[in-house]
């Protein structure tokens, strides 16, 4: 009975074997308890946006002190008392032209930096690889089109968290299965959804792009570092919306190779829908 058991569960390591062919991986991307910044940034895209990010702070803030300043200032040197007799005026050209002016400035000062960014992020490259990604009501499907392969994406429960080489902490983070892709290469995806309107999104990666049912969307990323990256379905969906999460492993080429050659052996096929009626 005791050799029984060990030979299952020998047998169910080396079946799950090519889905997690890198256990050594470090976690890079996953929120951190009463964290309050960004992930660290695993592309050039995020890093774009966290930069634009905290130039953007820079701004508000300068202009949020300074018209709390000014409001203050006001209160102050022209309530009733320090200012019994109201000036009559209605116009000052040159004050009116000045608050004309400088927001018009400012806003294309940000525009100019931003829409690169946007537009860095939605001029989809030409592609190492391309991944299909569907999302369903509740679990994300990948197919790896260029090898005519998919398989379906699941929460795992916190007691599956341990044999897939996970921490409890990545509760609602990890899944069976995993979005495997090379370190550097341009990894493109086309998005949609199955039933409902999703949103994939990986925030180390600065990508974030709903999936809607009947269209096609993009998005690209290159990873610079590897590491098991976490994500979450992104647009509320439905009853176990918080129950879809996102995981992405960034391996070298060579364990990507290896990763590849099982997935293709394990996923051959690509996978229909989930079918209900079949599960019920
Ligand atoms: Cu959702």
């Amino acid at each position: 009975m005791q050799l029984k058991t060990t030979l299952y569960s020998l047998l169910a390591t080396l079946l799950a074997a090519p889905a997690m062919a890198q256990e050594a991986l470090e976690v890079v991307g996953v929120p951190t308890p009463r964290g309050l910044g960004f992930q660290p940034a695993a592309t050039e895209l995020a890093r774009d946006l966290q930069w634009l990010d905290g130039m953007i702070l820079v701004i508000i803030t300068v202009i949020t002190v300074f018209v709390t300043a000014l409001m203050a200032y006001c209160i102050v040197r022209y309530n009733r008392r320090a200012n019994p007799t109201p000036g009559t005026f209605t116009h000052n050209s040159p004050i009116e032209v000045a608050w004309t002016i400088i927001p018009i400035v400012v806003l294309v000062f940000i525009g100019a930096f931003s829409l690169p960014i946007l537009f860095k992020q939605q001029e989809i490259p030409e592609a190492d690889i391309t991944i299909k990604v569907t999302g369903y009501q509740w679990y994300w499907g990948y197919e790896y089109v260029d090898h005519e392969f998919g398989f379906d994406s699941f929460m795992l429960a916190k007691d599956e968290l341990e044999e897939y080489g996970y921490a409890q902490s990545h509760y609602l983070l990890a899944t069976d299965t995993a979005v495997v892709v090379p370190v550097g290469k341009t990894i493109v995806m086309n998005l949609t959804g199955a039933d409902v309107i999703h949103s994939w999104t990986i925030p180390a990666f600065g990508v974030k792009q709903d999936v809607v049912p009947g269209r096609l969307s993009q998005l690209w990323f290159a990873a610079e570092k590897e590491g098991v990256y976490f994500g979450q379905c992104s647009e509320l969906c439905g009853k176990d919306h918080a129950y879809m999460p996102i995981t992405v492993k960034v391996v070298s080429e060579e364990a990507y190779q290896k990763w590849l050659t099982g997935a293709i052996e394990e996923y051959a096929g690509v996978p229909q829908a989930f079918d209900v009626a079949a599960a019920e």
